[in-house]
């Protein structure tokens, strides 16, 4: 069975990392198979947008595997390019969405944190606990958490490796809906096939523009939204979209 199995729900697809007996925990296999399917999804015209899970009944993503690193040396980190490739999961152009159905830990929240939005099951738990390793996060814990949800509590999970439950992670920002675990998975398919009926186009520079809020300036993103919200005028998904609305129709995009 395929560490990462891969399935679609329409134009949906699915990502299960499925080492349960591991709680999921992110090693070489893993990594490739996330992105090999992701970066699959994305280039596949039937898929507007994605979803990652995890197997089994306790975990999302426990970490990166801490048994295949703890025998590492610096070199081996350094020229182990392999790690590395995880932040191509960043790069991809459809939105993809975390449903969160138990510990997210270490590798584990820094990937629900590459997704784009954070669906958890009640029973979720989040956490930065490399400290309690030796080590710190690697895969952008001290960056994207605190700009996620502001240093006071960043420092608070980084240093002190504690665990936050999905209302905490809702409160502070991590997490944009908490679910009973039962209908985690109906939530993220109906929220990830609403984005993927409306237009590709539209979806993807919406997905650029918020992710431009993190990297720049005030003033230069709003010029970048701007310019988007313009181009988009070139497309036919624009004149549909507008006159379904006039006419009191549901639109139909073409995606173009
Ligand atoms: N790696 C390897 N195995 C793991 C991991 C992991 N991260 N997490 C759990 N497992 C294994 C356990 O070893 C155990 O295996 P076994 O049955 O063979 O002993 C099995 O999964 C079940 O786990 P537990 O028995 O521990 O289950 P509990 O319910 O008692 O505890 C916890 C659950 C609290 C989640 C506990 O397993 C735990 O603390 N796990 C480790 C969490 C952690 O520290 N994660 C951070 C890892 S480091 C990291 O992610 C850095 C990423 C950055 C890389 C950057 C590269 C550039």
């Amino acid at each position: 069975m395929a560490v990462v199995e891969t399935r679609t729900e329409g134009d949906v697809g699915i990502l299960t990392v499925n080492r349960p007996e591991a709680l999921n925990a992110v090693n070489d296999e893993v990594i490739d198979g996330l992105v090999e399917a992701v970066e699959a999804f994305d280039a596949d015209e039937r898929i507007g947008a994605m979803i990652i899970t995890g197997g089994g009944e306790k975990a999302f993503i426990a970490g990166a595997d801490i048994k295949a690193m703890s025998e590492r040396s610096y070199m081996d980190m350094f020229m182990n390019s392999k790690m590395n490739e995880l932040t191509r999961l960043t790069r991809v152009r459809k939105p993809i969405i975390a449903a969160v159905n138990g510990f997210a830990l270490g590798g584990g929240c820094e990937i629900a944190m590459m997704c784009d939005l954070v669906i958890a099951s009640e029973k979720a738990k989040f956490g930065q606990p490399e400290i309690r390793l030796g080590v710190i996060p690697g895969w952008g814990g001290t960056q994207r958490l605190t700009r996620a949800i502001g240093k006071a509590k960043a420092m608070d999970l980084v240093l002190t490796g504690r665990m936050m439950d999905a209302q905490e992670a809702e409160r502070s920002g991590l997490v944009s809906r908490i679910v009973p675990p039962e209908s985690l998975m109906e939530t993220a398919i109906e929220a990830a096939q609403a984005i993927a009926g409306f237009g590709r186009p539209a979806v993807m520079v919406a997905k650029e523009a918020v992710n431009r809020a993190q990297e720049t300036t005030l003033a230069e993103g709003l010029l970048f939204e701007q310019r988007l919200f313009y181009s988009l005028f070139a497309t036919e998904d624009q004149k549909e979209g507008m006159a379904a609305f006039i006419e009191k129709r549901q639109p139909s995009f073409k995606n173009k």
